[in-house]
Order: C-alpha cells, then sequence, then structure tokens
C-alpha cells in the first residue's frame, strides 16, 4: 500500500462535449504533489481518470487496502469528487481535498466526507499530514497544528487553522510527475483527433490582477515565476521524451512579466528550440515587441481575454483593461500570424442592452479568429460571488451540481442570452462575409433574417427575469 493515492474526478469519456473537442491535458496539479512527496521520501501513486471510467475507480478503490486518498476538485468536477468520497470512505480510505474549489466550500466538502480540506498550494501542507496521519494514525491532537488546513473536530465542529505561507522558491520543486501518468496517452489522443499532439506546462504560479469573477483561492493575489533557464530545461525534456508537435503553456497571463519573456526567448533561441503554442493573455501584457517575440516562438494562438465590448462593464469587473486595448492586441497578432482568441461574457451584473450592443460591435470591429461565449456564473470566494450572494438560489442539492447551475435572481432569462448569443454570431459572420467581399444574395439574406429574428427574440424576451 502506497502513503497515498492521487486522483481527479474529470473522466474525458463521460462528458459528450468534452468528447468532440478532444483536448485533454495533463493534471498538473496533482502531478506536482505526486513529485514533491515522492522527492520528500512518501511512496505515491496516482489513477489518472482521465482516459478511465469511474467503475474503474471505484473497483480499484473496493479492492485495494485502503490508505490516503487525495483527491483534486474544482468547479466542474465536485459532483464527481463527492461521489468518489463517498465509494472510498465507504471503503476505508482517509480522504484529503485540495485544488481551487474545497478551500471555498470547506464545511460542505468536510460534511461530504472529506477528513482534511487543504487550502491553497498542497505540496507543504500534505507532507506535513502524511507525516502526521503515519506517526499518529488515531490520536489526532496534531490536527489543529497543521497550517493550510481545515477539519471537523470529534463533535463534528469545524475548524480551520491559519493559511500555509506560499513555496518561496519555486525553482528549487522538482518539475511535475508526468511518469507517474500515461502521458503519451494524452498526446496521441490529440494527435489521432487534430493531427498534433499537445502538451502542457507552467511557468508560473499565481496571478496578480484582480478581476472581480475570477477565482483567487489556491494563489492568492501573487505572481511566481520560474526561473527562464529551468523553464527551458523542462520544455526541452518534453520535447525530447514526448515528441509533441505543440504545447499550451497552463499560466493565467503568459506575458506578464516582459523581461521573463525576454529570457526565455533568448534561451530558446540560443538552444535552437521551437514549438508552435498557445497560451492566455491579457491586451493590456501585449505589444508589438511581446507578440514578435511570441511569434518567433512559435506562438499560434492567444487567447486574450476581453469579456465585453463596454467599457462600463469592463470598469465594474475591475478588468483593468480597455476595448481599445484588445482591439489593438487582435490586429497586432493578426499582422504576425497568430491566431486570436476571446471569451465573453453574457449577463454580467449590471448589463443591459447598450452593453451586449458593445460587445457585438467590438467583436464584429475586431474580428478574432475564435471566440467563445458564456453566461456570468458567480464562483464562490470572488468579489462577484459577495456581490450578488443575496440573490443566488441554488437549483440542485450542492453535493450534485456547481456554482454554473446557481440561478441569479432578476437577471434576463437564458433564453434572452441565447438570443443575445445569435444576435451576436449572426453580426460578426455578415461582418466577415462584407471584408471578404463575398456578396452571395443567399448567405446574406440568411444573415440579415438571423439577424432579425435574434433582435425580436431579445425585445421579446427582455422583460423576463428570473425569479
Ligand atoms: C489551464 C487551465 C485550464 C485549461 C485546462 C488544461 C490544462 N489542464 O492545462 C482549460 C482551458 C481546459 C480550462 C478549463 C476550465 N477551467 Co481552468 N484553469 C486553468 C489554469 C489557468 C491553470 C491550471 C493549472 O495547471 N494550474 C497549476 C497547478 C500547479 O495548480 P493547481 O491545479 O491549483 O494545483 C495546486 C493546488 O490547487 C493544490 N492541489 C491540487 N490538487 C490537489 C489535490 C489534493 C489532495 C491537495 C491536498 C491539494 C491539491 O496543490 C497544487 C500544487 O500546489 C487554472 C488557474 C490556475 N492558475 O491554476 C484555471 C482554473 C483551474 N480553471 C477554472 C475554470 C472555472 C475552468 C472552466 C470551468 C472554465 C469554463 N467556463 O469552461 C473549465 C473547466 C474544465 C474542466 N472540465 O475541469 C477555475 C476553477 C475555479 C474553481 N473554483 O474551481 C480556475 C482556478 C481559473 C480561475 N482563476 O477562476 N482550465
Ligand atoms: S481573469 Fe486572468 S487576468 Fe483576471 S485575475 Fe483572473 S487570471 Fe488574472
Amino acid at each position: 500500500m502506497a502513503d497515498l493515492l492521487l486522483t481527479h474526478g474529470y473522466f474525458l469519456y463521460e462528458d459528450p462535449k468534452e468528447m468532440q473537442i478532444m483536448k485533454p491535458y495533463a493534471p498538473l496539479g496533482i502531478l506536482y504533489l505526486c513529485s514533491h512527496l515522492r522527492q520528500n521520501g512518501f511512496d505515491v501513486d496516482v489513477f489518472d481518470t482521465t482516459f478511465s471510467s469511474r467503475t474503474a475507480l471505484f473497483h480499484h478503490l473496493q479492492s485495494e487496502t485502503p490508505g490516503v486518498l487525495g483527491i483534486y476538485a474544482n468547479l466542474m468536477t465536485r459532483a464527481n469528487a463527492v461521489e468518489i468520497m463517498g465509494v472510498a470512505r465507504q471503503a476505508g480510505w482517509r480522504v484529503i481535498v485540495g485544488g481551487p474549489e474545497p478551500g471555498a466550500y470547506a464545511q460542505e466538502y468536510l460534511e461530504a466526507g472529506a477528513e482534511f480540506v487543504v487550502f491553497g498550494e498542497g505540496e507543504a501542507t500534505m507532507q506535513e499530514l502524511l507525516t502526521a496521519l503515519r506517526e499518529h494514525p488515531d490520536a489526532l491532537a496534531w490536527r489543529s497544528k497543521i497550517a493550510g488546513v481545515a477539519y471537523l473536530d470529534d463533535s463534528g465542529r469545524f475548524h480551520q487553522n491559519p493559511p500555509r505561507g506560499q513555496i518561496a522558491d519555486l525553482d528549487a520543486q522538482p518539475w511535475p510527475a508526468r511518469h507517474a501518468i500515461d502521458l503519451h496517452r494524452y498526446v496521441d489522443t490529440w494527435r489521432e483527433h487534430h493531427g498534433q499532439g499537445s502538451v502542457n506546462f507552467i511557468t508560473a504560479r499565481g496571478c496578480p490582477y484582480k478581476c472581480r469573477w475570477c477565482s483567487h483561492q489556491v494563489y492568492g493575489q501573487t505572481h511566481r515565476r520560474r526561473n527562464p533557464i529551468k523553464v527551458v530545461d523542462e520544455l526541452e525534456w518534453l520535447l525530447t521524451e514526448y515528441t509533441p508537435d505543440i504545447a499550451w503553456v497552463s499560466d493565467d497571463v503568459f506575458t506578464i512579466n516582459h523581461q521573463w519573456i525576454r529570457q526565455y526567448a533568448a534561451e530558446m533561441h540560443r538552444r535552437g528550440l521551437h514549438i508552435p503554442f498557445e497560451c492566455i493573455s491579457r491586451a493590456d501584457r501585449l505589444n508589438e515587441e511581446m507578440l514578435d517575440l511570441l511569434a518567433e516562438l512559435g506562438c499560434f494562438r492567444i487567447w486574450i481575454g476581453s469579456e465585453s465590448g463596454s467599457q462600463r462593464l469592463l470598469d465594474s469587473m475591475d478588468r483593468g483593461v480597455k476595448v481599445e486595448q484588445v482591439q489593438r492586441a487582435v490586429a497586432m497578432s493578426r499582422a504576425r500570424n497568430i491566431q486570436s482568441g476571446m471569451f465573453l461574457m453574457w449577463g454580467y451584473e449590471g448589463e443591459e442592452m447598450q452593453d451586449i450592443e458593445a460587445t457585438i460591435d467590438h467583436v464584429r470591429k475586431a474580428q478574432p479568429d475564435i471566440f467563445f461565449t458564456t453566461v456570468s456564473y458567480p464562483i464562490k470566494g470572488t468579489p462577484y460571488y459577495s456581490e450578488i450572494q443575496s440573490k443566488l438560489v441554488q437549483l440542485k442539492p450542492w453535493g450534485q451540481s456547481s456554482d454554473r447551475e446557481i440561478k441569479i435572481q432578476g437577471r434576463h432569462s437564458r433564453d434572452y442570452y441565447a438570443h443575445a448569443d445569435k444576435l451576436l454570431r449572426a453580426e460578426v459572420q455578415l461582418a466577415r462575409l462584407a471584408q471578404s467581399n463575398s456578396n452571395d444574395p443567399s448567405d446574406l439574406h440568411q444573415l440579415k433574417m438571423q439577424i432579425a429574428t435574434a433582435r425580436q427574440g431579445l425585445a421579446a424576451t427582455a422583460t423576463e427575469v428570473e425569479a
């Protein structure tokens, strides 16, 4: 029996939408935990659920000698994590949960079966927890002394210990334990469905910006970067070990530190390394020089969080970005053959019809290569959540739902936003058609019809609000 079994509740083959997308990435959080703990003398196994099944995981939990199980949970995987906890507890496992969601719902996770909820970075806390569990598995007087955990005491009372400081030197940490999972399968899955195999890695932890809807549960408002030379070492190893065709830099904002990007690019150049990659950034952290460097490094797509085309709304989100900066960033990317992707949000607090029009106008003008829209949802622990908390109605029991299935009283109906979405898509398409000088009258007619229908839909549902 290992000292710890790590898992996560993401089952790719159970998710029809994800199966269409088929772009799986390795669960870096638990792989970082695994390498750290192994380096410190613990025997750690990983049960990677991505390509596996609930049945196989449950069978494993029920047939192996029970020990300590660590589960990663995020907003999307809560229900699975809760179910895994139940099965594990029943089979005699001691359960610890961590990741971006459990800290925001510590009491709920504990009441659902976790013995400890770990807040923030898990490496040092898990090391201490495992040591204490090994030395004193039953006499739990040490519980109150471990920083960064919450637990229920013997009478069921909730306790949360003071937070733990963050890892001071990320470069002293081992790379994620990619050998603990079948990473080749991730690369092969990508290659099979998209013609190119992909791998992910991170160059930093945390984001100092304050967008009100964004979760800072794990890293707070801090930002720590790895030494660029060490990142290139890891990437060079990844290229040799897994021969990917492309990569995904899983950072919150890759181009936050321009000096860092210069050093990274210089080291990649010095070693003659080149890999096409995509990453996320912010419009205000992109300029001509950065985009030149990104293009030289092989960036083929950059995700520029945009959220809204209404400056008033962007300001109310504390986004810290101007609409014009986003327009410019998309144009500068296009000039270098870097595709741009935008995330957009409908229904943020205070959004009116003129804000929706501003968003449509913005995307129509900017013409990003891809854009995704979401009807905004409040993640527990964020300022946005606190701001609208009194209007939130849980639609399903906590353990079977997510923060995406919360109703916001007084907000427009889902139908309203569906019409807004159709209008956006048709308007952007119409602008594309005009730019391409195509004058196929049937396309034009169809798009104009779609626009008229969406506008009618918006008008018809404008007074419908969630009760
Ligand atoms: C890259 C990324 C993605 C990629 C995933 C691809 C990939 N794997 O690289 C894509 C774009 C697909 C994605 C999608 C989504 N994402 Co995302 N994503 C991220 C991002 C930027 C990096 C993840 C990462 O690699 N982190 C680095 C590792 C080292 O950190 P970590 O996972 O947190 O692990 C540490 C701790 O959490 C802890 N820990 C982790 N596991 C465990 C387990 C135990 C037992 C313990 C004790 C501790 C512990 O220790 C680890 C090491 O210190 C994070 C933000 C962030 N910076 O973390 C958001 C983030 C995780 N995503 C988020 C969201 C909301 C989503 C989506 C729902 C968005 C959407 N609307 O569709 C989807 C959901 C996808 C899904 N099915 O799960 C939120 C989650 C919020 C929440 N409360 O759960 C985050 C935090 C962004 C944010 N700031 O709001 N995402
Ligand atoms: S949305 Fe992006 S820029 Fe804003 S706080 Fe979150 S990670 Fe940082």
